[in-house]
């Protein structure tokens, strides 16, 4: 066939809703694409165990601890999901690893954020997680099969992680004074970076309208990101906290929020990796990298070991 049909018979596949599969032909640019977005996305999952991994030992109880620990072991198992989704399309885990500790690779810019208080668990799950789930859901319908697939259970994970950090800030809020100003001072930090989670503008976005073409993606940010608000403000009103935006008001006419000025400068400032914890974050990982090798190497030895023995039966 020639490049022409290819692309067309492509195209025509996605237009019909048909997945795409590793062994299928497809455009050199969305491979790329794929793997850029696909390895973005695992690496915030795996750097997303940080902020919350410094509160394990100081949940403060025994059944906070449990649910935190397995919210992060789910995030590892997103990651590793991600990873192995990624390496359908050709490209080895180690690469992106590499790519990801060198300081090349991007990961989501929610991460580069402190979380100084135990409200800050309930503000990431709400929260991050809330804007996660509202991203993510879309994508399991995204045109890659192995991302798809592996969307779906993400998804679910995903939905308990809302739901367990909303629950932090709906105790918090009804306890005592201080507590409530805790978790309306986790609201106020976390609020404004969640927004800008979705990405830039539509009219600032590089890559929008052509993932949207080939179905990679199903929304666009801004669509995604008022969604998040219109879900997100009766939450927050609910549990009697405010959201810090003067500027957010109920639009009768497009039947939607209205809201503030999102500061851009901030948003790029932490994606050039100048956040507040940029450099603690990719030190962190590395760390956690390099003292995990005994257990990478552990597990290679054994399947070595297996396998010569099943080949000599
Ligand atoms: N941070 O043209 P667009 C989670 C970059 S998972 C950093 O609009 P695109 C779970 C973008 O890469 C959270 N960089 O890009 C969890 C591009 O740069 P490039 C992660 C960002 O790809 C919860 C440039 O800006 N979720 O939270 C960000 O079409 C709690 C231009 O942007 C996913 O990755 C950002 N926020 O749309 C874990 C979902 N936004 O690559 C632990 C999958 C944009 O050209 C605890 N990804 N950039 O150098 C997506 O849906 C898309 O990739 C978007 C960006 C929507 C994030």
């Amino acid at each position: 066939m020639f490049r022409e049909d290819l692309e067309s018979h492509f195209q025509h596949k996605v237009d019909a809703e048909e997945k795409i599969e590793p062994k299928d032909w497809m455009p050199e640019e969305y491979r790329k694409t794929l793997i850029r977005q696909i390895s973005q996305h695992a690496h915030s999952e795996i750097v997303g165990m940080l902020p919350e991994g410094n509160w394990i030992t100081r949940a403060p109880s025994l059944k906070r601890k449990c649910i935190l620990l397995a919210k992060i072991q789910d995030e590892a198992g997103h990651g590793l999901y991600l990873y192995s989704a990624c390496e359908t399309l050709g490209v080895e885990r180690e690469q992106l690893l590499n790519d990801l500790h060198s300081g090349k690779a991007k990961y989501s810019s929610i991460f580069n954020y402190p979380a100084i208080s135990w409200a800050d668990m309930g503000a990431i799950g709400w929260l991050v997680d809330g804007a996660a789930i509202m991203n993510q859901i879309p994508l399991c319908r995204t045109s890659y099969g192995p991302y798809a697939r592996a969307m779906v259970r993400i998804c679910k994970e995903e939905s308990f992680h809302q739901r367990q950090g909303y629950e932090i800030m709906l105790t918090l809020a009804k306890g005592t004074a201080i507590q409530k100003q805790m978790a309306q001072d986790a609201l106020n930090r976390w609020w404004w970076p969640s927004i800008m989670m979705f990405g830039p503008n539509d009219s600032d976005s590089l890559h929008s309208a052509q993932s949207l073409k080939w179905k990679i993606k199903r929304f666009s940010n801004d669509e995604l990101r008022q969604r998040f608000i219109d879900m997100t403000v009766p939450q927050a009103e609910l549990i009697g906290l405010k959201i810090p935006d003067p500027d957010l008001k109920w639009n009768e006419e497009r039947k939607s929020y209205d809201f503030g000025k999102i500061n851009w400068d901030e948003f790029w400032n932490v994606v050039k990796g100048n956040g507040p914890c940029n450099k603690q974050r990719l030190h962190d990982r590395v760390e956690a990298h390099e003292k995990g090798a005994w257990v990478r190497e552990a597990a290679v030895a054994y399947a070595e070991k297996r396998s010569a023995r099943i080949n000599s039966n």
